[in-house]
């Protein structure tokens, strides 16, 4: 058996959750304190007198993002977040317990761990059931708190047919009635197959590259100009692409060799090996196939035959070692432009910042709006009990999916299908780079997730901030008093960014309107450029290019619309001609106009959705029950936004049944326990028979005035092209859709807003207009403070013993990029 790597933590200080939140020494946050202090005096001396001192020191305006205590705090309707991660030593106190001789479970840690051994994947709440949390919400004093629960994975690799198995765990914390049971009942499959299981023994892949590569050392040095022998300057690794198996029944997948530079996905070398590393002994892995240059060797042995006997057809312009590969890296190039030595505006809430968060239960709330954020392993951060001026709105709103389909005229590209639910959104999210990723004055909020070698928290898993658009939300001209005046439209932004560069957003307007909105960036999946490549991307280099691919995320939004008894609508538009006889003038009987026209889809069946042509009509959730004072059921649209796609493929094997929500604009359907999500981490590599097959939730129920879920998709058809290089632009690389009052009201809510102006016509010729501006001032000044120096830190890792340390950067890089860029072992 191969040796395993052990992660071990390099322990960096005393265990304690609270004690890594620091990223600077104690002794500079004095110093910056006093220095602060000392500015904010100097200040209030010319801070003007409707300013009060204290109002402004209790908000965040002098100071950097360190200081989130500062901050307002937030009132949640109740006092304890249901959905909130485990914290370090909640999820190891079930560590402990399922470790215990008495559950039998014969565990290893996962860091001294090989595949034959039975070892804990994941440890992660299991939110409540809706029943039980909006009850506690409603009367949060005299409910009972819901029972908390723990999901836990486990990959029995030391059974004789290995096999991985959630577990639900509780009540917690643990305790003498606490047990342990099969989670079973939110999946289409009792199961799941050890082939489809996450990774958790990192280094088992580099290991058997290392026994994979050894052969054929001498050749690929000889026809790459280049090293894998597990050093650090090696200049080759391998990429993988997935799915890694159809059913369970094997785990194969394509490798394909780049150039290890910064960007390697972008560098293949048109090299690739068909690799299969089924079941839970590693010594039986084995390559099946080596295709050089469209040559197809069925082993190694006939690879290196032709290699030495010269039938092999070289490409010897790729053995150069001096190929120049610096157009990957992100260093700056090119010409300056005017002004561009300055930095550009960034805003400051002079006033101090307008939106108030509760820090330690992670709640957010902002002029009228209200929610609590999730965070979990698969898909990282969610909301829940979204509240718009005090009343629920959504119940859940979750990312479920991210597929990315790729096309190309290679083995890797032509068979690729990710899924990034099963590397973890969550545990893959990244610190944001302050004020790069967000405005300077963001606030940011860390994260905590489960990521195998033990808990990962990021101080910057999620930010926060307030803009103005930059335009009005309403405005009039006019001469009549009370018709001429605009209101502010301001924004609330909480952002994520996960993997390489996607930007999960959510922001919150004043009329009750919600964009959820993606920005993918980073670098592209890349082929080998040939002319027999042409119609599956774009040639961006000599020998690189992007590979066409579509893009498709899915969300789920957990309306409950004046309650959960909710309906789906639909809208449509068409053109009608008719005829009226109070029409008889110069221009005919006839009119041709549009018409609305609305149905009630009562039928789950009839809930697969795609946008009408031309985007005449749409869909909405409304509560039939409840109307607005003009007689029609309050609702909320589903608006299309920006790439409102989905998936173009159907019928591929690699995606057989394990995303059909790709192949909608969006689905209605009951809302149930048991369905909980509409994908799961091992969808990925179970296309055949996926642990949950999204077509099974719409079994014919009816879908009248019931609870239900709205599954939303948006995504990009993303045709590569030259300017994808180095990466992909999050301008254009944008999905979004939008959910909006739908006479939800009985008028537009944010002319309620005291941001607002309304100008009085004068009444002499010439003069200026009169108005008014609600006594909101708009002349608030003062200098702001610097902001805090840059500084970027890595995670916090909290080891599967409970003690905080850094994580070596070579396996730091390792579970981050996963198969996606895998170095020899060494
Ligand atoms: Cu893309």
């Amino acid at each position: 058996m191969a040796s395993n790597h052990a992660y071990k933590l390099i322990s960096s200080e005393p265990p304690g959750e609270d004690s890594s939140h620091r990223t600077y020494p104690r002794k500079r946050y004095w110093l910056l304190g006093i220095s602060l202090l000392f500015n904010a005096l100097s200040f209030a001396v010319i801070l003007r007198g409707s300013h009060n001192f204290t109002d402004i020191f209790s908000q965040k305006i002098f100071f950097g993002d360190s200081w989130y205590s500062s901050l307002d705090k937030a009132s949640p309707p109740a006092p304890l977040n249901l959905w909130a991660s485990l914290t370090v030593p909640e999820s190891l106190e079930i560590a402990a317990w399922l470790e215990a001789p008495e559950r039998d479970l014969n565990l290893t840690r996962v860091e001294d761990s090989v595949l034959s051994d039975n070892v804990i994947f994941l440890i992660e709440k299991y939110y409540p059931p809706k029943e039980d949390a909006l009850a506690y919400l409603e009367d949060p004093e005299k409910s009972p708190l819901p029972e908390t629960y723990a999901r836990v994975t486990i990959h029995h690799g030391g059974r004789k047919e290995p096999v991985v198995k959630d577990y639900l765990v509780g009540p917690l914390p643990v305790r003498a009635h606490t047990t342990m049971r099969p989670l079973v009942d939110i999946y289409h499959r009792e199961d799941i197959p050890f082939n489809a299981r996450g990774l958790a023994q990192m280094m088992e892949m580099p290991n058997f590259l290392k026994r994979a590569v050894t052969p054929i050392l001498p050749a690929m040095e000889e026809l790459f100009g280049g090293t894998m022998r597990g050093q650090d300057d090696d200049t080759l690794v391998g990429g993988m692409s997935g799915p890694f198996s159809f059913d369970g029944s094997f785990r194969r997948l394509w490798m394909s060799w780049r150039r290890n530079a910064a960007g390697s996905y972008l560098l293949p070398v048109n090299f690739y090996k068909y690799v299969d590393v089924s079941g839970s002994d590693s010594s039986q892995w084995k390559v099946l196939k080596l295709i050089y240059h469209d040559q197809v060797f069925p082993s190694t042995e006939s690879f290196l035959e032709a290699f030495n006997n010269g039938t092999l057809i070289r490409h010897p312009e790729q053995a150069d070692p001096n190929i120049d590969l610096s157009w990957t890296e992100r260093k700056r190039i090119g010409p300056e432009r005017d002004l561009d030595h300055l930095p550009g505006p960034r805003s400051v809430s002079f006033s101090g910042l307008r939106y108030r968060v509760d820090r330690q239960q992670q709640y957010i709330s902002w002029m009228g709006w209200g929610m609590y954020l999730g965070f979990d392993r698969d898909m990282g951060l969610n909301f829940w009990d979204i509240r718009f001026r005090g009343e629920r709105i959504i119940y859940q709103l979750a990312p479920q999916e991210a597929l990315a389909q790729y096309g190309g005229n290679d083995p890797l590209q032509a068979t690729t299908a990710w899924m990034d639910r099963y590397f973890g959104m969550g545990g893959l999210v990244r610190d944001m780079i302050p004020h790069y990723d967000c405005p300077q004055e963001a606030i940011y909020l860390p994260a905590t997730s489960f990521m195998v070698f033990g808990n990962v928290k990021r101080d910057r898993a999620i930010c926060i901030f307030e803009q103005d658009t930059g335009k009005p939300l309403s405005r009039h001209s006019g001469y009549v008093e009370g018709e001429f005046g605009a209101v502010k439209s301001y924004v609330l932004t909480v952002r994520s960014i996960s993997t390489v560069g996607k930007c999960f957003d959510y922001l919150f307007f004043l009329d009750g309107t919600i964009e959820v909105r993606l920005s993918a960036s980073g670098y592209m999946q890349g082929g080998y450029w040939r002319s027999n490549q042409d119609g599956y991307g774009s040639r961006i280099r000599d020998t690189s290019m992007g590979n066409l691919h579509d893009h498709v995320i899915n969300y789920k939004v957990d309306f409950d619309i004046a309650g959960t008894a909710n309906s789906l609508l639909k809208t449509t538009t068409k053109q009608e001609e008719i005829t009226h006889p109070w029409l008889d003038d110069d221009w005919g009987q006839q009119v041709i106009q549009q018409k609305i026209s609305k149905e009630y889809i009562t039928n789950e069946n009839d809930a697969l959705l795609k946008h009408p042509p031309n985007f005449q009509g749409g869909y909405a959730l409304v509560n039939q029950d409840v109307t607005n004072a003009w007689g029609y059921p309050r609702g909320y649209a589903i608006h299309p936004g920006q790439s409102p796609v989905h998936n173009t493929v159907v019928g591929s094997k690699r995606l057989l049944n394990n995303a059909n929500w790709a192949r909608y604009n969006l689905a209605v359907s009951r809302r149930k326990e048991t369905e909980p999500s509409s994908s799961s981490m091992w969808n990925l590599n179970l296309p055949g028979s996926p642990p949950v097959d999204f077509h099974k939730f719409f079994d014919g129920e009816n879908i009248t005035q019931q609870d239900l879920v709205a599954w939303i998709n948006l995504g990009m058809h993303h045709l590569p092209q030259a300017e994808d290089s180095p990466n992909t632009k999050a301008n254009i690389a944008t999905s979004s859709f939008t959910l909006t009052p739908l006479n939800y009201f009985d008028h537009d809510v944010s002319m309620e807003l005291k941001n607002a102006v309304l100008l009085h016509f004068p009444q002499k010729v010439g003069d200026p207009f009169a108005f008014d501006d609600n006594g909101v001032k708009q002349d608030f000044t003062c200098l702001p403070d610097a902001p805090a120096p840059f500084e970027y830190s890595p995670a916090h890792w909290f080891g599967n013993d409970g003690n905080p340390g850094d994580m070596d950067p070579e396996d730091a890089r390792r579970i981050a990029e996963m198969y996606l860029r895998v170095k020899v072992g060494a």
